[in-house]
């Protein structure tokens, strides 16, 4: 059986992005703080006689009250690390747009159905972290759309809330079924990683100084989604009826796209020469309104078929990365198009909705989520994580 389960030799801490040998961990104290100076205080509690780089301790015993912990902190930052920190490989997944162009519903529509539908068809589950996650992912996301159907608020920026610089963490576990799978049902794990999801305030994307302090984690990033609502482009706004209700006009995109790509290249040293080897996905958010300008026929309106395969489906991925290339270059998009391919090696184009419908009063009448799982696995199909395959 090929078991081809990575055993670390590092980790990179998910909030500060500074990388550690596995030794190097701190634990804090989690007795009553009336009882103990290290709880009270958060004290890092520096594990001893731990020479292998290539082993991290699972606990240590408090020096001061004697309490076995289990909670670890990054040395750097001093923060809270997943439990799981150091088996798995970390993918840090950055969604990117403008102000308004559905990042946080896509976040709250993706999580929720990579938790759910699709995790059978790949043979994986999915699950949070640590309580901080899951508290966030259900108040923040999940119950305004899933339970009282109604929108998202607008994301605060980073510098007035804390909570918008903490990702969402979850495992990725994938199951291997081993060449009797069916018949025995071995669950072996065969691969792991560990995905950080962050949301960003698309009022934090205006400026590269605001991005390079409150947004690390995309020079950081092993994969970019990058949301384009196409009721930016001017094209999309002249064509469309005059009855629809259009938002306002925000930061031009191909702006945010090159204070993206500057950001990446300084902060990484490199050089206008070469492109940037982080994969990214570009897709059209809120695509139900602007389907009467799409040919009924187009790809697009079919649900996508990576989840009925089982596998990344590379015809149905083509087809659509073709067609919504030219759309986005037909609607205006020229420019950004060109600036995309001069400055990333890997990039695609997708085209989505995660509500299916355009919110009336602040409410969601019906959700009908389409092809939102689409870049996301793309991602993991770029990292090997899932195949693809080109069938008829
Ligand atoms: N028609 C349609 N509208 C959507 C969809 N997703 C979001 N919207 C609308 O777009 C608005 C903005 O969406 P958000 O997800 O809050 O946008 P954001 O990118 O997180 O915005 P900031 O937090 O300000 O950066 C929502 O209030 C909805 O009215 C969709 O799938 N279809
Ligand atoms: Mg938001
Ligand atoms: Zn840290
Ligand atoms: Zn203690």
């Amino acid at each position: 059986m090929k078991l081809n389960f990575r055993k670390k030799d590092d980790y990179i801490c998910p909030y500060c992005f500074s990388k550690h040998a596995l030794n190097e961990v701190n634990f804090i104290c989690r007795n009553d703080p009336d009882l103990c100076e290290n709880a009270r205080n958060l004290t890092p509690i520096k594990p001893k006689n731990v020479e292998d780089k290539n082993e991290m301790p699972d606990y240590v015993f408090c020096n001061e009250c004697g309490q076995k912990t289990n909670i670890k902190v990054c040395p750097t930052c001093n923060q809270e690390l997943p439990y799981s920190i150091g088996e798995y490989d970390n993918l840090i997944f950055a969604v990117i747009g403008a102000k308004e162009a559905g990042k946080s519903h896509y976040i709250a529509v993706l999580i929720q159905k990579i938790m759910n539908e699709i995790a059978s068809a790949f043979n994986y589950s999915l699950s949070a972290v640590d309580d901080a996650t899951m508290n966030r992912y259900r108040n923040d996301f999940y119950n305004p759309i899933f339970k009282r159907n109604e929108i998202i608020g607008v994301t605060h920026s980073a510098k007035t809330d804390a909570s918008v610089k903490q990702p969402l963490i979850y495992n990725l576990v994938f199951k291997d079924n081993g060449i009797f799978g069916s018949f025995l049902k071995s669950k072996k794990i065969s691969n792991a990683v560990t995905i950080a999801f962050f949301d960003t305030a698309g009022e934090d994307l205006d400026s590269e100084n605001t991005m390079k302090t409150v947004n690390k984690y995309i020079y950081n990033s092993s994969g970019i989604i990058f949301l384009l609502d196409p009721l930016q482009l001017e094209e999309v706004r002249r064509k469309l009826p005059k009855n629809i209700k259009l938002p306002q006009q925000n930061t031009e995109i191909e702006d945010l796209l090159s204070r993206t790509a500057n950001l990446i290249r300084k902060a990484n040293d490199i050089g206008m020469d070469k492109l940037i080897d982080i994969p990214v996905a570009v897709a059209f958010s809120k695509i139900d309104a602007v389907e009467s300008l799409i040919d009924p026929s187009s790809c697009i309106n079919y649900p996508s078929s990576h989840v009925s395969k089982g596998y990344f489906d590379l015809a149905d991925f083509e087809d659509v990365n073709g067609t919504m290339e030219s759309l986005v270059r037909n609607w205006g998009g020229e420019n950004f198009a060109n600036q995309l391919s001069s400055n990333f090696k890997e990039y695609a184009y997708f085209g989505l909705t995660a509500l299916g419908c355009n919110p009336e009063s602040n409410r969601i009448a019906k959700l009908r989520p389409h092809r939102v799982e689409d870049p996301f696995l793309w991602l993991l199909y770029k990292y090997k994580f899932i195949k693809g395959e080109k069938r008829k």
